[in-house]
């Protein structure tokens, strides 16, 4: 049985210094409904638009129900679903939104750059051993010490819905060797025989959690009946600071035919946040 522990909790109003001391000794920050209940909704009720009936609920508030077949990111009702949600402009605009900068700030402790890829999260039940193995983003980002995950709970999430799980202290040793694994990213990074200790907790709706780019993160399989664990992420850094060209592309527009920013933003309405990384002064 995993030694879980609960999240260290954060608040906004603490000061700089210490949240910035505690993500250096952690590796991560846990911030209680830092966005509102509403906006999360809002967005959900978005991303579930996009399902094409896969994935729904009977009216907003409710958790989101599996109402096809259980799938997995790659899976092709996922291919078919994910380029429509990539496309959602409200999706990419909301980690630009003032609020979500000033945490990434605070936490950073000067300007950031929001990498261009946003990933959106369907963790479905009957897919138990396909859920996201431990990693580091360091690794699957080409990131380095100032890059951060920012990933926020669209609706309530309880134990057996897939939660996303950080291993407390781990991003001090540096980016560790790799092994091919089942699940999304493909690949789960060495865990040391003393890390028994995860910390996870039940979200709810708006809750905000930032890990470092070395944080060994995992997800927890889904093992409800029919609930669907649905979330949002990206990944952030000091501005100036080196970004590869990968995090450039739309979330799988590697693998997915068509899948490309021009695609992505055919029925955008706000041409600002189109391409706004071209002048950034370190792509390699
Ligand atoms: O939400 C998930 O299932 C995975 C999140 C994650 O591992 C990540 O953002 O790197």
């Amino acid at each position: 049985m995993p030694d879980n522990q609960p999240f260290v909790v954060s608040r906004v109003g603490e000061a700089a210094a210490v949240l910035r001391a505690r993500f250096q000794e952690l590796g991560y920050l846990f911030f209680k409904g830092y966005v509102a209940p509403d906006t999360c909704d809002g967005l959900l009720a978005a991303l579930l638009a996009q399902t094409r009936g896969h994935v729904g609920r009977e009216s907003a508030g409710e958790l989101p129900a599996l109402l096809g077949r259980p799938f997995v990111e790659s899976d092709p009702v996922w291919d078919e679903i994910y380029p429509r949600i990539q496309s959602l402009e409200a999706f990419h605009e909301f980690f630009h939104t003032e609020p979500m900068l000033d945490l990434m700030r605070l936490v950073s402790g000067t300007e950031v750059f929001v990498y261009p890829m946003k990933m959106a999260r369907i963790s479905t039940p009957g897919k138990v051993g396909f859920e996201t193995p431990p990693h580091q983003d360091a690794f699957s980002h080409h990131a380095g010490p100032t890059m951060a995950g920012i990933w926020v709970a669209l609706h309530d999430i309880h134990a057996p819905m897939g939660r996303v799980k950080v291993l407390p202290g781990s991003h001090k040793d540096g980016v560790r060797k790799v092994f091919k694994a089942e699940g999304v990213g493909g690949v789960q990074c060495e865990i040391y025989p003393h890390e028994k200790r995860w910390h996870v907790s039940d979200s709810q709706a708006g809750d905000v959690l930032i890990f470092h780019s070395c944080c060994v993160h995992k997800a927890e399989p889904n093992t409800t009946e029919n609930t669907v664990r649905m979330s949002v992420d990206t990944r952030f850094s000091d501005y100036g600071a080196p970004v590869f060209s990968t995090n450039l592309e739309p979330h799988h527009g590697w693998r997915i035919d068509g899948l490309d920013w021009q695609r992505v933003y055919r029925d955008w309405k706000n041409p600002e946040l189109q391409n706004y990384w071209v002048d950034y002064p370190n792509l390699f």
